[in-house]
C-alpha cells in the first residue's frame, strides 16, 4: 500500500471538520453532500477487509428508502452478511479521523486486525440511481484503486437481461436497456404472466385439468389483468395489498400464482395437485412424462422455498431457456398502461377506508364520487387511493392511455385526497 498516494488522494476527498458519524445497521447514512470523504475511506477499508478475509467484499452506495437528497454506504462481508462488529468500529474510527490521522488509523486497523498487506484485494460495488450515487461510488472506487485493490462495476449492455432482489430476497424484478437507451422494467405482473402461461402449457401437455388462478392486487397494471383474462383465459382475482392476502386467496386453487407488481410472489400447489402430478410423472411416457417431471421439479422447488426470490429466478430462467424466449419477447407479451403512483400526507390516514380489494374508498364521504368523476375524463383510466400499511401517508395510483394523462389524473386525485381527507402541509403540486 502506497501510504503517500493515499494521503494525497484523501486530501481530494477532505473531511468536513468536526463531522462525527457512527457506523450503524444501515452503515453510514446522512445528507449526500457530507459523504464524499466517507465513501473514499470506505473504499480504503473495503480493501483492508478484503485482504484480511482473503475474500471479496461488497460496498453498497444507497440510502435505501430515505429521501433522495440523502445517501449512505454499507460494507458487506464475504458471505453477504453484515460487516463484523469489530470492523464497524474500524469503519467509525476511519470515517471520523482528521485528515492528518488517516494514515495512522489505517495502520492501526491493519495491525489490530492482522491484515496481510501483501494480499490481493477485490471489491464489488453497487449503487442506486440517486443523482449523487454515481459521484459517490466514484469516490469509493478512488479509495479502492489508490490502495491497490481491484473492483467490479456492473455495466448493463443494451438488451441484456438483468434481475434484482430486494434486501431480504423476497422480491424480484427483471429489466433491461434497449438499444435506444430506454429502460424496461419487467415487474411482478409480467412474471406472473410468464409463469402461469408456462404452467398452463404443461398441464395441457399432461392432459390434467387442474384449476389455475392468478392473484393480483389493485396495483397490477390493467394491461396484465386484461392479457391474463382475455388472451390467456386464466381467471384473475384481486385482493388487498400485502402478501398474506394474496397468499390466502391463492390457496383456493390447485395451482395459485400470486405476484404483487413490486415483485413479491410465488406459486402454490395444493396437496391434491402435487399428488396427481407426482403420480403422472411416474405413469406417463415420453413427452408427457417430461412435462409432468418438469411440473414436479417446479413443485419441489417452490415447496422448499415459497416466496423466495431465488426460487422465482430459477423458475423464470428455466422457462426462458426452455422456450427460447429473449427478455424483449417476454416484455412484448403486452404493453403496460402508463401509470403513476403518488403519496399524500394527511393528518390521519385512517380517515380513508376502502372496500372491493381497496379499489373503492368508502370514507371520507364524497371522495369516491370525486375520483369517479376525474377518472371519466381520461381514456383507459383507473385510479384508487388507500392508506399505506407501512408509511404514514395515503397512496394514490392512476393509470391511463398516456403518461401525461396518468400523471395528470394522479395529480387531480391527490388534490381531492388532500381536500377531503385532511391533507397537511403544502397542497400537492403538479409535476414529478
Ligand atoms: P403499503 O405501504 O401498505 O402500500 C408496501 C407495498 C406492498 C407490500 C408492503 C410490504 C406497494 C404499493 N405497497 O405496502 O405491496 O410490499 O409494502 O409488505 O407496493
Ligand atoms: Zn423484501
Amino acid at each position: 500500500m502506497d501510504l503517500d498516494a493515499i494521503t494525497k488522494h484523501s486530501a481530494l476527498h477532505a473531511k468536513p471538520s468536526g463531522l462525527i458519524l457512527q457506523y450503524g445497521t444501515a452503515g453510514f447514512r446522512i445528507k449526500a453532500e457530507h459523504l464524499d470523504h466517507v465513501m473514499f475511506r470506505m473504499g480504503l477499508l473495503a480493501v483492508l477487509r478484503s485482504k484480511q478475509t482473503k475474500s471479496t467484499i461488497g460496498v453498497m452506495v444507497t440510502a435505501s428508502h430515505n429521501p433522495e437528497e440523502d445517501n449512505g454506504v454499507k460494507l458487506v462481508d464475504p458471505l453477504g452478511e453484515m460487516l463484523a462488529p469489530s470492523w464497524e468500529e474500524h469503519a467509525t474510527c476511519l470515517a471520523n479521523a482528521e485528515e492528518q490521522d488517516v494514515q495512522r488509523v489505517l495502520l492501526d486497523i491493519s495491525e489490530k486486525a492482522a491484515v496481510d498487506l501483501q494480499q490481493d484485494a477485490f471489491v464489488v460495488i453497487g449503487r442506486d440511481t440517486r443523482p449523487s450515487s454515481e459521484r459517490l461510488s466514484q469516490s469509493v472506487i478512488d479509495g479502492i484503486t489508490v490502495s491497490g485493490g481491484q473492483f467490479h462495476g456492473i455495466e448493463m449492455k443494451p438488451n441484456e437481461r438483468c434481475c434484482s432482489f430486494d434486501g431480504d430476497a423476497d422480491r424480484i424484478v427483471y429489466y433491461y436497456y434497449d438499444a435506444d437507451g430506454h429502460f424496461h422494467l419487467i415487474d411482478g405482473d409480467k412474471i406472473a404472466t410468464l409463469i402461469s402461461s408456462f404452467l398452463k402449457e404443461l398441464l395441457l401437455e399432461i392432459g390434467e385439468s387442474l384449476n389455475i388462478g392468478v392473484v393480483q392486487t389493485a396495483y397490477a397494471n390493467g394491461s396484465s389483468t386484461r392479457y391474463l383474462e382475455e388472451v390467456m383465459k386464466v381467471p384473475v382475482y384481486c385482493t388487498k395489498t400485502g402478501v398474506k392476502h394474496l397468499h390466502h386467496k391463492a390457496q383456493e386453487f390447485d395451482i395459485g400464482i400470486y405476484f404483487e407488481a413490486n415483485g413479491h410472489g410465488t406459486v402454490l400447489f395444493s396437496k391434491t395437485a402435487e399428488m396427481k402430478i407426482k403420480q403422472l410423472a411416474e405413469e406417463l411416457e415420453d413427452k408427457k412424462r417430461k412435462a409432468a417431471k418438469m411440473l414436479e421439479n417446479i413443485i419441489d422447488l417452490f415447496n422448499q422455498a415459497a416466496g423466495d426470490a431465488i426460487s422465482d429466478m430459477l423458475v423464470i430462467e428455466a422457462i426462458l431457456a426452455l422456450k427460447g424466449l429473449t427478455i424483449q419477447q417476454w416484455d412484448a407479451l403486452y404493453t403496460d398502461l402508463p401509470n403513476r403512483q403518488l403519496k399524500v400526507k394527511v393528518a390521519d390516514r385512517q380517515v380513508i377506508s376502502t372496500t372491493d380489494a381497496e379499489r373503492k374508498a368508502v370514507t371520507p364521504p364524497g371522495l369516491q364520487e370525486a375520483i369517479d368523476d376525474l377518472v371519466k375524463k381520461y381514456k383507459l383510466s383507473r385510479a384508487f387511493v388507500r392508506p399505506s400499511g407501512t408509511e404514514d401517508i395515503v397512496r394514490v395510483y392512476a393509470e391511463a392511455d398516456s403518461q401525461e394523462s396518468a400523471d395528470s389524473l394522479a395529480h387531480e386525485v391527490s388534490l381531492v385526497v388532500f381536500q377531503l381527507a385532511g391533507g397537511v402541509g403544502e397542497s400537492p403540486q403538479p409535476g414529478f
